[in-house]
């Protein structure tokens, strides 16, 4: 009995975490977004690597690229603020995918958005990336949001703890409504690959350990 309650908890857990992490790289091949269509599911967390010169990136609605979704709903979109990588620094930023409806975002920097410099997490059927792309190039001017927000420190971690873990979750509570609460996003850096399932098995590892050591104890 109560080997099984703790499995049984060791797997709530698991599941629980059982999210992806999706990377986009910024600025690799110029003014884009790599890749700048992708599709994530609820719960899922998606870090922009900033790899290459100045570049943002920030939420947008479809109708209105190249404005801040704040000054076209009302709703706090996210923001990375501009951000200059440099060869020895690759700055992230990593958002929670609060829902699945579509989440489009842009560069703020200069004229990046209208250039073309335009992505979307989760596309509808009807609009794609090159849709949005060609509504951005007409858009008359490319503003920045005034504050940074929604960033989330799970991409930024390397490696994972009990504290950690603790933190990350603590912290998506917070990022869920894109608050506009925001930690700095250019301390820690991991490395690009192969991010996401390494990070999803080390803590389904973590806790179903973390479970079984509680269960030897009370043996
Ligand atoms: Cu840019």
């Amino acid at each position: 009995m109560k080997l099984s309650g703790l499995v049984s908890l060791a797997i709530t857990f698991s599941s629980a975490l059982a999210y992806k992490v999706h990377n986009v790289t910024i600025g690799q091949d110029g003014l884009t977004f790599t890749p700048d269509s992708l599709t994530a599911a609820k719960g899922d967390y998606v870090t922009f690597y900033f790899d290459f010169a100045t570049h943002g990136v920030a939420q947008a609605g479809f109708n209105t690229p190249c404005t801040p979704l704040q000054d076209a709903t009302g709703e706090v979109g996210f923001f990375s603020g501009l951000i200059a990588a440099t060869v020895s620094d690759t700055p992230t930023f990593t958002i929670l995918v609060n829902s699945s409806d579509p989440i489009w975002f842009y560069c703020p920097e200069a004229y990046h958005c209208q250039s073309g410099m335009v992505g979307v997490i989760n596309p509808p059927k009807n609009q794609t990336v090159d849709d949005w792309a060609d509504a951005s190039t007409h858009a008359s001017v490319n503003k920045s949001p005034s504050e940074i927000t929604g960033n989330i420190t799970v991409g930024a971690t390397s490696s994972l703890s009990s504290s950690s873990l603790s933190t990350t979750i603590q912290s998506s509570k917070t990022a869920a409504t894109f608050a506009a609460s925001s930690t700095a996003t250019t301390a820690a850096t991991a490395t690009h690959s192969g991010a996401a399932s390494t990070k999803q098995i080390s803590h389904s590892f973590i806790i179903a350990g973390v479970a079984f050591g509680g269960y030897m104890m009370l043996l």
